[in-house]
């Protein structure tokens, strides 16, 4: 064979290898097999050299010619094969802007959580801590040290849920206190003056428990707020002046409050507070029942025996503390008439908030 007709059946049959190729893979191995190191064109451009000097002339030329046409073929396949490979891409990624969006459901924090948050900054504000407890208590903790005498109303199996052991007798720890579950947040507190020197500004947020029906006004679990300030010179004005300041955050510059002489076990004087009907601004209304006033907490200074308890010299030191439920609050603030509805978990009602 003479070496123009190897020429024109190599770049033949070369050609054909770069129609067949079907992959951008496969077009460079035929780019190799033919142009590369050891390629067979390569081989016979490189063999030119010996070739005799009437023939290397139209030789050279025409494997030139070969190479240029197979660099042409390869060039012209490769980016038909990329726009080839593109595009498909393009269409496999495709976004179907006409689909309909996909329904998304994001979770929120439950409305009480909410306004127990809102709360907590106001206090956290005042340079309060937010203390934490237990729901599991002791007697002495969540009664005795409050100073609630042995017979009094509240420790009745029918008020406070005792707990009992597997036999079913009432578990008992640390010498005769029995265990419950807390009726109030004020165990953190007393846990609080137990481990802590005055000043103490504390908050203590969190579930308690009592026997109660769920009625409008009633629930069994809900969810306190209890304050208490311990230190030098705090006066009842002190109380008055914090108790007025968290009303008008929560409820807006124009609610008034109002403090009624009560009794609670654990301080004294005690008062319970009413802000300033939203509806009627105190003029009485249906929604307050004709009283222009809605009562929101309790509070008083603290009794000297509670500071007793917990070693706190009632000498040297006063303090307030206040109580509220939390679900009451949101109540209030939203206009909502009865509490069973922030516990039924419907989600038409929580939606709202
Ligand atoms: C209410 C009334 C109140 C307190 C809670 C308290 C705590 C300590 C010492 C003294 Cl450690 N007092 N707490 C005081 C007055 C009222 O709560 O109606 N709660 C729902």
């Amino acid at each position: 064979m003479s070496i123009a007709e190897e020429l024109s059946a190599l770049r033949d049959e070369a050609l054909d290898a770069v129609v067949s190729a079907t992959d951008l893979d496969s077009l460079e191995a035929v780019r190799i097999a033919y142009l590369g190191k050891k390629g067979s064109l390569t081989a016979v451009l490189r063999g030119l050299g010996s070739l005799s000097a009437e023939e290397r002339p139209a030789a050279g030329k025409l494997s030139n010619e070969v190479r240029i046409a197979l660099e042409e073929a390869l060039t012209q396949k490769r980016s038909r094969l990329e726009s080839e490979a593109l595009a498909s891409r393009i269409s496999a990624q495709a976004v179907d802007v006409t689909l309909p969006g996909r329904q998304r459901m994001p979770g929120k924090r439950h409305v009480i959580h909410q306004v127990v948050d809102e709360i907590v900054q106001t206090f956290v504000g005042l340079g309060y801590e937010i203390g934490e407890g237990p729901e599991v208590e002791l007697d002495y903790y969540n009664f005795t040290a409050l100073n609630h005498p042995a017979d009094h109303p509240a420790r009745a199996l029918q008020d406070t849920f005792y707990v009992r052991d597997l036999s079913g007798d009432r578990a008992v720890v640390e010498g005769e206190s029995d265990v419950l579950l807390r009726t109030h947040t004020s165990p953190v507190q007393v846990h609080t003056m137990e481990t802590k020197k005055p000043p103490i500004y504390v908050l203590a947020p969190g579930k308690v428990y009592r026997r109660d029906v769920a009625d409008p006004s009633h629930l069994p679990q809900f969810t306190q707020i209890e304050g208490l300030v311990v230190d030098e010179g705090i006066t009842f004005g002190d109380l008055k002046g914090t108790l007025e300041h968290f009303v008008k955050r929560m409820f807006g510059d124009v609610s008034r409050v109002r403090l009624r002489p009560h009794f609670f076990p654990f301080t004294e004087p005690s008062a319970e507070v009413d802000i300033s009907c939203g509806i009627c601004g105190g003029e009485g209304c249906r929604s307050c029942g004709g009283e222009g006033w809605l009562e929101i907490l309790g509070c008083g200074m603290v009794d000297p025996n509670v500071f007793r308890h917990v070693g706190i010299d009632p000498e040297r030191y006063s303090g307030f503390a206040f109580g509220m439920g939390a679900e009451r609050i949101a109540a209030l603030k939203y206009g909502i008439p009865d509490l069973r509805l922030f516990i039924e978990g419907d989600m038409r009602f929580l939606r709202q908030f």
